[in-house]
């Protein structure tokens, strides 16, 4: 059938063959969802670029084991990809290291498989039977006559190197520090393909391994007497135990921004039903997001454990089976139910497997919605709708619960369909600043028809509800807008870090509450909640104080080591009056606090990065 060729033919050919096959499964058999049309170029392209990487390798190879090393490569190829599929039929969700070794998805797995297998899967290993027979020496294809010439081997190896290349940065354009921030699995495999986030996913794991391995708990105690000589304040306050026993509701605000509150856009209150909500509340003024790379993730994770985010990737993503001192943990271990409702992929940001390991026990993710055309915008379900078909499930929880709610319509870009839109966009150069300021009002609305759903449903007072914005949502890049927005000549260090504060409030129905301007950050939620809900834990640890309390650690440190004290901001190597902004002479008392928050930062890194609370008894 073909003439007696040398190997390239049939590497070509396997190329085609595996790359055609990789395609169909991405695009038919997995549910990868594609939002435009260069996300669908890259997830066409990414197979046959992967497949000819690994098959063009061929040639490196002496000429009798060209044939082997194609033959190999297809069925290990073809397991994995198998492998993957069986798990996405169960889990919708791709295999990870984690998984294979320990997790308990897979053992899970084992009793439904045979429900996983479709009778045409035979079909998806086609291209192995094909290969195999054309590798036949008797077909010719297989026999290789010579050896390619070195040139001719270079050539194939720089070529291949140039596709992945030009696969990465299409993935880069399309998706800013993919790789660095992880995301979502489902994100890596569409703009990196399986294969690649394969290695992607060993590569990481066994980086995080290798420091777990060599931390042995001695570093521990040094941590443990700072945390509780700087980072614990005990003292009571008349607010200890004043929700105490009842249900907890968290709102995660995306994007949110303090800037917004009590101001106006064309003359009108851009959050009309917030500003009203701060009579009574609890509303902390000067509350900052701590978060870096995982932005919601990392904001849940600093809420929920008072430690810090890691200073690259996703704590959620890079030590997601980690042991750590979580508040659902804590308030499970007091009778509370614990579950998060978000509408998103539960694979996105590692949610599924890190909730396991912050002890949630219910993760009402997309699949728990109905989600369509109409009722999506930008990332998904919109606010109101996620709010109204949050409730059937918020009512049948069991009490006392403890749930949070995680929006998702103030999100960058900012979309918003035009029926939605109530407020009018601002006008500057920068469409995200015009268009933020409508998805907000779009939250604000949301979050008043919740409140009203709570009360209909006869929710809101047996409840606690906090209302919190999780990171800013309008970056550096519309500093221009900005300042024009809040009529400043320009956007200083100063200003930068004011706008990194996000909304906090703590709105307990029956309690007039009050507008408290100490400040504060997303590592003191833990040990406050705990105090409202009164249970007062000894063996509470992290790096936040009761924001309520007396003996508060004395500043806020922000990822980057910028802090926050009552007098003074520190960022970028300059102090400010952290009322006026006006820049301030350093001291050594200065000094001395940025170092403290500068090893504060590397005391929680190394708690992360060595897993040092499996060494430590969280309970006693
Ligand atoms: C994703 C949503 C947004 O599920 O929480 O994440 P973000 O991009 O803000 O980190
Ligand atoms: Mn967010």
């Amino acid at each position: 059938m073909f003439k007696k060729q040398n190997i390239n033919q049939l590497f070509v050919i396997a190329s085609i063959l595996f790359g055609a096959k990789t395609y169909v499964i991405y695009r038919f058999l997995f549910n990868i969802n594609l939002e435009n049309t260069m996300q669908e170029f890259i997830l066409f392209i990414n197979p046959f670029v992967t497949a000819f990487f690994v098959y063009a390798l061929s040639v490196w190879f002496k000429p009798k084991h060209q044939t082997g090393y194609i033959k190999t490569v297809t069925i290990l190829g073809s397991v994995i990809l198998y492998l993957n599929l069986i798990f996405y039929r169960n889990f919708g969700d791709f295999l990870t290291i984690p998984i294979l070794f320990q997790g308990s998805n897979a053992k899970d797995l084992g009793s439904s498989v045979i429900s996983l297998l479709e009778w045409y899967d035979v079909l998806l290993f086609a291209d192995v039977a094909l290969i195999f027979y054309l590798a036949k020496p008797s077909v010719n294809i297989g026999e290789v006559a010579e050896k390619t010439r070195p040139k001719g081997r270079k050539l194939i190896l720089s070529l291949s190197i140039v596709f992945l290349i030009g696969n990465y940065v299409l993935a880069e354009i399309e998706r800013p520090q993919l790789l660095q921030r992880g995301f979502d699995r489902e994100y890596l495999v569409k703009n990196i393909g399986l294969f690649n986030f394969h290695l992607y996913d060993i590569v990481q794991q066994s980086r995080s391994k290798a420091q777990r391995v060599l931390a042995d708990g001695n570093e521990l105690s040094e941590i443990l007497t700072y945390i509780d000589e700087e980072a614990t304040d005990r003292s009571t306050t008349d607010l200890a135990g004043i929700a105490e026993g009842k249900n907890v509701i968290f709102v995660w605000l995306e994007s949110l921004q303090t800037f917004v509150i009590n101001n106006e856009l064309h003359g009108e209150e851009i959050t009309p039903f917030l500003n009203s909500l701060i009579d009574d509340s609890y509303y902390f003024e000067n509350f900052y997001h701590q978060t870096e790379q995982g932005k919601t993730a990392d904001s849940e994770f600093v809420s929920e454990t008072s430690l810090y985010p890691l200073p690259s990737g996703a704590v959620y993503f890079t030590h997601g089976d980690n042991t750590y001192q979580s508040l659902p943990q804590m308030l499970g271990e007091s009778g509370y139910s614990t579950s998060v409702f978000h509408a998103n992929n539960g694979s996105f940001w590692n949610r599924n497997v890190m909730y396991g390991t912050l002890g949630i026990d219910h993760f009402y993710d997309i699949n728990a919605y109905n989600v369509t055309d109409d009722n999506t915008v930008g990332w998904g379900l919109k606010d109101k709708d996620f709010f109204e078909q949050s409730m059937k499930y918020l009512t049948s929880l069991q009490e006392p619960y403890y749930t949070r709610m995680i929006t998702l319509t103030n999100h960058h870009p900012f979309s918003l369909d035009e029926e939605d839109a109530t407020l009018m966009p601002f006008d500057s150069n920068s469409r995200t600043l015009n268009q933020y300021f409508q998805t907000v009002r779009y939250l604000d609305e949301s979050l008043e028809l919740f409140f009203d759903e709570l009360k209909a449903a006869g929710e809101y007072d047996d409840a606690i509800i906090v209302l919190m914005g999780d990171h800013y949502g309008i970056s550096d890049f519309h500093d221009r807008a900005m300042a024009m927005y809040l009529d400043k000549e320009e956007i200083t260090p100063y200003d930068h870090i004011q706008l990194q504060r996000v909304p906090l409030y703590i709105h307990i129905p029956g309690e007039k509450g009050e507008v408290i301007s100490t400040v504060s950050g997303q590592v003191d939620i833990k040990p406050t909640l705990l105090h409202l809900l009164g249970i007062e834990d000894d063996n509470e640890l992290g790096f936040g104080t009761n924001m309520f309390g007396e003996n508060r650690k004395d500043f806020i440190a922000l990822r980057d080591g910028s802090f926050i004290t009552e007098d003074v901001i520190y960022t970028k190597g300059l102090f400010y009056d952290r009322v006026s902004g006006e820049l301030i002479e350093e001291t050594d008392v200065l000094l001395e606090l940025k170092e403290r928050a500068q090893q504060e930062l590397t005391y929680s890194d190394q708690l992360i990065y060595g897993d040092l609370l499996r060494f430590h008894d969280l309970n006693q």
